[in-house]
């Protein structure tokens, strides 16, 4: 199971960490603490001192309720971090971004992988990343963030709805251009979901292994996190989170999306060695 990612492979045959860099003022997990350049790349080797084998760099807060910056501001905020991470560091770049500019700017400045939360759907998206020849993971997600966790409700059960939307989306990819072997899938924790959807979601995760493609998952900090650890605060979900990470990665996903690399990469240490002495790896 290798993942082509332009001049870089990603073995996935057991899972592996993706580490969140936000590049945003109003991060709530970071509190904007990682604006310049310098800070953003100080970080980024600190990630990936910490076990991180995929960044993810994102410019625009997609938390619900987030402000929508203007492209220019995510181009600004996000390709000079791009450019300097895959010039100096050896690992892999993933870009959070719904902006074909921002994903076309990024394929440029040496980004490996496109990550969009809106799954290619904004204009011009999904033709760019069909060009850039690199991988993409694309997320189901009802609603747009500002009003996304306003009474979520869906009609049929939410494992059934999140794998027919990420079929569409596939042959959606496909017919643009962009084959299976480049594509991820997400079942996108916390986008447009309750607390029952999100924990159906996650007790289900296994069933989305039978679309055949490499599944990501982020939880990390979520609140669905605090609700069922009954902890108050984002920065008080790091054990929650690690528990999610182990239950997603036992449960199948190649890709976990963390703030907490160093603690989690230790914890999926262990699932990759249980792993390892199964029919899975
Ligand atoms: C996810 C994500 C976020 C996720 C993928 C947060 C950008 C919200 N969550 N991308 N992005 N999957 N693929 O709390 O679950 O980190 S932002």
């Amino acid at each position: 199971m290798e993942l082509k990612c332009g001049n870089r492979s990603l073995d996935l045959s057991l899972p592996r960490v993706m580490g969140i860099l936000n590049v945003t003022p109003d991060s709530f997990s970071d509190g904007g603490c990682f604006n310049s350049l310098d800070r953003a790349l100080k970080r980024a080797e600190q990630l990936l001192l910490d076990g991180a084998d995929i960044l993810d760099i994102g410019g625009e807060s997609t938390r619900p309720g987030a402000a929508p910056v203007s492209e220019q501001e995510e181009l600004d905020r996000v390709i000079p971090v791009v450019a300097a991470i895959a010039e100096r560091l050896d690992v892999a770049i993933s870009v959070d971004t719904s902006s074909a500019q921002v994903m076309q700017a990024s394929a440029a400045a040496g980004a490996h992988l496109l990550n969009d939360v809106r799954s290619f759907t904004r204009h011009g998206a999904l033709d760019v990343a069909a060009a850039s020849g690199l991988p993409i993971c694309i997320m189901h997600m009802k609603g747009e963030p500002q009003v996304m966790q306003q009474a979520p409700h869906y009609d049929e059960p939410i494992e059934e709805a999140v794998f027919a939307f990420l079929r569409q989306q596939v042959i959606r990819c496909e017919a643009a251009g962009i084959d299976q072997g480049r594509i991820l899938i997400d079942p996108g924790f916390g986008f447009g979901k309750s607390h029952e959807h999100n924990y159906r979601l996650l007790n289900r995760l296994e069933h989305l292994r039978s679309l055949g493609l490499p599944v990501l998952a982020g939880l990390s900090r979520k609140r669905m996190i605090g609700e069922a650890t009954g902890v108050a605060g984002a920065d008080q979900r790091l054990l929650g989170s690690v528990a999610g990470a182990v239950i997603c990665a036992m449960k199948g996903a190649k890709i976990l999306r963390v703030h907490d690399v160093r603690e989690t990469a230790e914890a999926i240490r262990v699932v990759r060695a249980t792993l390892k002495e199964g029919s899975e790896g």
